[in-house]
């Protein structure tokens, strides 16, 4: 549902309130069908409401209450917002905003308070003047929390009073009762997850917190807690607070941390256009990489947009025609691309629309086409004056576009080799791939196996009709630290390459693009050890996959395998274990007869290679019982984050390449 929509029809409730007038119980007229057909309607398909009823779908929840809450901030009523995590994983949000309206409408027979927590679609005029993250990607109202909780709890203080209501599976146990004085006003909701609907109702702290933390630079001034009372230390439970006053700026370094900066200070830009509020945060850093989070009313744009193209436009055109000016690409004997200009850029765009239209797979794409021409002017406008300000730094940051341009030259050079090579030997296919009978992508899957031994099993273990096997020897490359060419250059890189039949070239602006079409399986699995190692290998394909071949990670192709921790044996009997939970049950189950917990063998599984063919496809491979985790961009933004963290300290071998190798460099130059 339109939240936004739901509130602006409570906001004229509200002004032509009765003054708590008596229920009729028996009154089921229409405000009170549509209000049932509704809830049913999201619990019969909650994955139509929320997107799914995975862990992703339980945290939706979370962030469907605090959208509420933020659009009270951005209407300039809230100042805090606190987020507590109970002992049950039950959530308490509370607001100090005005106080979502408890009195009654007439026609309804219902109080306002009621209407949002339990009518989807409440329609009401749409009020351009404001934006709302809630009408935005989430959107789909508190109702729909409500509708999927065992139990929710809504406590108001308003006019002095505090209310209350409570609700089961988003039916009211009773009307707004009046329960005593307040001296302050907000909004407090708690809600248990349904765990009939939920596939788990463990909330993670984590994932809670990176997203309070990213609130917190998007609304500067406003304080944000995250409480995880499942976490008790010295008895007092684990808590975050979050607070930001530099906003983008800050936002851009926390980004940043542990890499070299180029220039000084974050550029912040601020303006606003036709009731369009432009803000944009950008610093330069030594690496390749070009990193830009973008926002539309404070909610993530994942692919991107209007937005993000106007940005990069302003950043190309305007470094493009400084450089010109300044007479420093007279050397170069090559066009310069859009993506020179933004190697080593970190950037985060934000935008305030007041209707915003969302386009794309997962509605992750602004697509309002007044917005890159604004966000563009107001962008040019204060960079330009920063370059007239900064000479020296402007000049760093040329110089780093000029070698972005090079090195991507010196790039295209050996992968046109490396795929030349491939055309030139037969199938083009590595050898160490076993692949599979199946010429269907939709039905065959390759599993990219850590170390040679293992993929001898899985080659063993697997139904060569549908599975292959790539084994990967030790660590594949760094490609944080690695320079482009040097990627084409690597075996294991090239064998994942030409075995899932993808291909790097470059469009019409010298940009790089992906070819998937010819992708030969749609499932490519990362199967690696149960240990720090493994996981590292883990990270590290990730990352690779990320930054080369992102389309696959957005399509849904990654998976991460997820061989089992534990084989628990007694006699003939055995159970595979993938937590501690399932260990300690399984012991539990088979202390109980003759025997008792002596008769009990438990083994650890710290490798692939421990299991045999049969073990590993019974545990890891039969799409009938193993577990797959399914890579989504966040994950891969994460580990490229962290990443990025952890190995990006260096100053990066880009110049010391380009004057050692001036073979290439003395061509293209
Ligand atoms: C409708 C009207 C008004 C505020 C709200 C809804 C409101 C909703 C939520 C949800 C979470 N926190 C909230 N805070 C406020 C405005 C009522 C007025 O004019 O006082």
């Amino acid at each position: 549902m339109d939240a936004s929509k739901t509130l602006i029809f409570l906001y004229l409730c509200a002004m032509t309130l009765d003054k708590n007038p008596p229920r009729d119980k028996g009154n089921y007229d229409a405000g009170n069908i549509t209000a049932l057909e509704g809830l049913e309607a999201v619990r019969k398909r909650p994955g139509m409401y929320i997107g799914s009823t995975d862990s992703k779908g339980l945290h939706h929840l979370v962030w469907e209450v605090i959208d509420n809450s933020i659009d009270e901030h951005l209407a300039g009523y809230c100042s805090h917002i606190d987020l507590i995590i109970h002992k049950d994983n039950s959530i308490t949000v509370r607001d100090n905003g005005r106080g979502i309206p408890t009195g009654m409408h007439e026609k309804l027979q219902k109080s306002a308070l009621e209407v949002v927590m339990t009518v989807l679609h409440a329609g009401g005029k749409f009020d351009k003047d404001t934006y709302k993250v809630s009408g935005g990607l989430h959107g789909v109202g508190v109702s729909c929390v409500n509708a999927l909780s065992i139990h929710l709890r809504a406590e108001i203080r308003r006019e002095g009073r505090l209310f209350e209501q409570e609700y089961s599976k988003g039916i009211p146990s009773y009307d707004v009762r009046d329960i005593g004085t307040s001296d302050d006003t907000g909004t407090q909701i708690t809600f248990t997850p349904d765990p009939e609907i939920f596939e788990s109702t463990e909330y993670k702290f984590e994932t809670l917190s990176t997203r309070m933390r990213e609130q917190a630079y998007l609304n500067s001034g406003l304080h944000l807690s995250l409480t995880d009372e499942r976490q008790i230390e010295k008895g007092e439970p684990r808590i975050e607070r979050f607070f930001s006053e530099g906003g983008l700026a800050e936002f851009v370094q926390y980004l940043d941390q542990g890499k070299s900066k180029l220039i000084e200070k974050p550029i912040h830009v601020t303006g606003k256009e036709d009731n369009v509020e432009v803000e944009v945060a950008m610093q330069y850093n030594t690496s390749f990489q070009e990193t830009i989070y973008s926002y539309v009313n404070n909610i993530n744009t994942r692919e991107g947009g209007t937005h993000v193209n106007g940005f990069r436009r302003a950043i190309n055109r305007l470094f493009k025609t400084y450089g010109d000016d300044a007479g420093l690409f007279k050397k170069l004997k090559f066009a310069i691309a859009g993506e020179d200009f933004r190697e080593g850029l970190t950037a985060v765009v934000s935008v305030k629309v007041p209707e915003p239209q969302f386009k794309g797979q997962t509605k992750g794409e602004l697509g309002n086409s007044e917005v890159t021409g604004i966000v563009s002017r107001v962008v040019s406008d204060i960079l330009k004056h920063w370059l007239e300000e900064n000479p020296t730094e402007a000049k760093r940051i040329i110089d780093k576009v000029i070698l972005a341009a090079t090195a991507r030259h010196a790039a295209r050079k050996a992968r046109e080799m490396v795929q030349r090579k491939n055309v030139l030997t037969g199938s083009g296919l590595p050898g160490k791939l076993s692949d599979c009978s199946s010429k269907d992508p939709e039905a065959s899957e390759i599993y990219l196996v850590e170390g040679d031994s293992a993929g001898g099993t899985a080659k063993q273990g697997r139904d060569r009709m549908f599975q292959a096997i790539l084994p990967l020897r030790g660590k594949i490359l760094n490609v944080e630290k690695a320079m482009e060419h040097k990627i084409y250059e690597n075996e294991e890189i090239k064998n994942i390459f030409t075995a899932l039949g993808v291909s790097i070239t470059e469009n019409d602006y010298g940009e790089r693009v992906l070819n998937i079409e010819k992708l030969r399986y749609h499932k490519v699995v990362i199967m690696c050890d149960a240990d720090v190692d493994g996981s590292h290998i883990v990270t590290l394909i990730l990352t690779f996959f990320f930054r080369y071949m992102r389309e696959l990670v957005q399509n849904g192709y990654i998976y991460i395998a997820q061989p089992p921790l534990y084989l628990v044996k007694k006699g003939k009997q055995f159970r595979y274990c993938w937590n501690e939970e399932e260990r300690v049950a399984a012991i539990a189950a088979y202390s109980e007869g003759k025997g008792g917990e002596n008769s009990v063998k438990i083994q650890r599984y710290k490798g692939l290679g421990e299991m045999n063919a049969e073990q590993l496809w019974e545990t890891t491979m039969d799409p009938d019982t193993r577990i797959f985790q399914q890579v989504t961009i966040d994950d891969a933004l994460e580990a490229d984050r962290v990443f990025s963290m952890l190995m990006g300290d260096e100053v990066p071998p880009r110049r010391a390449f380009i004057e050692a190798n001036a073979k290439y460099a003395k061509v293209d130059i």
